[in-house]
Order: C-alpha cells, then sequence, then structure tokens
C-alpha cells in the first residue's frame, strides 16, 4: 500500500519556527499534507503560513474555548483524512527525518509507531528524571488495565493509522484529557489492547527558535491521566505547587 499522510502539528505563537518547518517537512515529503493546529496565536504565524501559498500546507485556526495541545492533535486527527497522521512539535526538537522512518514502519503494516528519545538528557537531568520516573508510572497503569505501553510515552513524536485511532477519539470523546500534553498516553490508554506497534529512535534536540510553552500544569494533567491514583498524585502536586 502506498498510504496517504497527514502530518499534525500544535501550535502556539510558533512564527520564529513554523515556516521553516513547514518549507523543510514540504521539501523532504512532497507528497504529506501538513495540518497546523493553532491555538489563535498572536504572532503573525497564520500570515506567514498562508503567504507560502501552498495548497497542502493549511493552518486551522482553532475555537478559543477549546485551548488545549492535545485537543489541538486530537482535531487534527479527526479532520486530516489521510490514511495515516502523525505528529512532531513545531520547534525542531524532534527531526522531521523521523517522518519518513515511521511512515516506513506504518507502510509496514503498524497501527501506532512511536519516536522513541535515545537521548533524553537533552533537556538536562531534572526534565530526564522527572519524565523517566512518569514513564514508569504511566506504563504500571497500563499494564494494570491490560493496554499496550512504550519505551517512551511522554514522546510527543508518533505516527497512527486514522481509521484504527479516529473511533477511539469518538468513542472515548469525555474521558480525553483534552487540556493535556500526552495525547500518545491517552492513544493507548484508550486504544486496543491487540495495537501493532512500532518503534523508531531519535536523536531529541533543544528548541530552535522562540519561547517554550511548558508550564507546571503538565504534570498535573499527566498524573490525571492515570487513574485514581493519578488524579490523588495529581492534586497533591497542584496543592504543593499551587498550579
Ligand atoms: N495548539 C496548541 N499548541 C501548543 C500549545 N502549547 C504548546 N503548543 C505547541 O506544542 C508543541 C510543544 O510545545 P513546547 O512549548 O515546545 O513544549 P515542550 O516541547 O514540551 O517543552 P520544551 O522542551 O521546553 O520545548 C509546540 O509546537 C508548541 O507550539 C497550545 O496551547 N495549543
Ligand atoms: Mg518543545
Amino acid at each position: 500500500m502506498v498510504g496517504t499522510c497527514t502530518v499534525v502539528i500544535p501550535t502556539y505563537n510558533e512564527e520564529k519556527n513554523i515556516v521553516n518547518m513547514a518549507r523543510c517537512i514540504r521539501e523532504m515529503y512532497p507528497d504529506f499534507k501538513i495540518m497546523f493546529m493553532d491555538d489563535n496565536s498572536t504572532d503573525r504565524s497564520r500570515e506567514l503560513i498562508e503567504g507560502l501559498g501552498d495548497p497542502n500546507t493549511l493552518i486551522v485556526t482553532r475555537k478559543p474555548e477549546e485551548r488545549g495541545l492535545a485537543a489541538s492533535v486530537f482535531q487534527g486527527i479527526l479532520e486530516c483524512g489521510t490514511d495515516y497522521f502523525m505528529t512532531i512539535d513545531c520547534d525542531f526538537q524532534h527531526p522531521p527525518s523521523a517522518l519518513g522512518d515511521m511512515y516506513a514502519k506504518m507502510e509496514e503494516g503498524a497501527d501506532l509507531t512511536i519516536g522513541v528519545r535515545d537521548d533524553r538528557f537533552a533537556l538536562g537531568f531534572i526534565r530526564w528524571a522527572g519524565s523517566w520516573a512518569f514513564n514508569i508510572f504511566a506504563d504500571l497503569y497500563l499494564i494494570w488495565h491490560g493496554k499496550r505501553y512504550s519505551r517512551d510515552i511522554m514522546s510527543g513524536l508518533f505516527a497512527g493509522r486514522t481509521d484504527v485511532f479516529v473511533p477511539v477519539i469518538r468513542e472515548n470523546w469525555d474521558g480525553l484529557e483534552m487540556q493535556g500534553w500526552k495525547v500518545l498516553l491517552d492513544l493507548l490508554k484508550f486504544g486496543p489492547k491487540d495495537l501493532r506497534i512500532s518503534n523508531v529512535s531519535y536523536k531529541f534536540a533543544k528548541r530552535a527558535e522562540g519561547e517554550s510553552h511548558i508550564s507546571p500544569r503538565v504534570v498535573v494533567t499527566t498524573f490525571n491521566q492515570c487513574g485514581m491514583v493519578g488524579r490523588f498524585l495529581a492534586k497533591v502536586y497542584s496543592k504543593v505547587r499551587g498550579c
């Protein structure tokens, strides 16, 4: 099969990266559709993408009341209309070359391909340790529920079959963590137990340009995705951190 593919990219105020990202993907993958899922950026993101005049590179301006990184990825998957979807951050922390590796795995028959960071230290020890601890906690939660798990469940780089995950998203809409950051965790949590998963490894980089949007709320929302124990820990954490 030669599957069609959409790269779904959540964005908020990424004017310093967005054109480079669009051009880079277009150059490497002339046939991929690109959908920037933008949460009403206050910078020139929209104008810049429209200025490219590429009919296969879209910028979707989302409803302000539905703002959320995860919400924008779920919407992108529902609306992409291609055989596969892929997600990648707009700040070049994920290398665009990994999209081609993931595409190859999808063509070999995977339902889901996960980009696994091979050097998570790139962001420093504290964030590596946090990510590692969360990974174990989330994996235990998934194993307990008989679901597939991953070596890098916090990864924002992954690809999936649209026909497998559109029903998963529609049927579990109310349970999805729309304000969260860890879309992959929800796809595994609500996805079929017999998902065919492939991995590709990639070198994790520092943000190219612009400001990070990460906040302590990411910890709260990720705990919230992990059942009763997770929700309890989310409450404790948000009380301690006041967030
Ligand atoms: N649609 C949407 N995208 C967002 C939002 N917040 C962040 N993003 C995008 O999500 C991607 C990841 O955000 P980053 O700020 O890079 O967060 P991060 O990679 O976890 O953190 P850093 O390692 O510090 O860069 C980027 O493409 C952002 O533009 C949001 O509220 N809505
Ligand atoms: Mg980033």
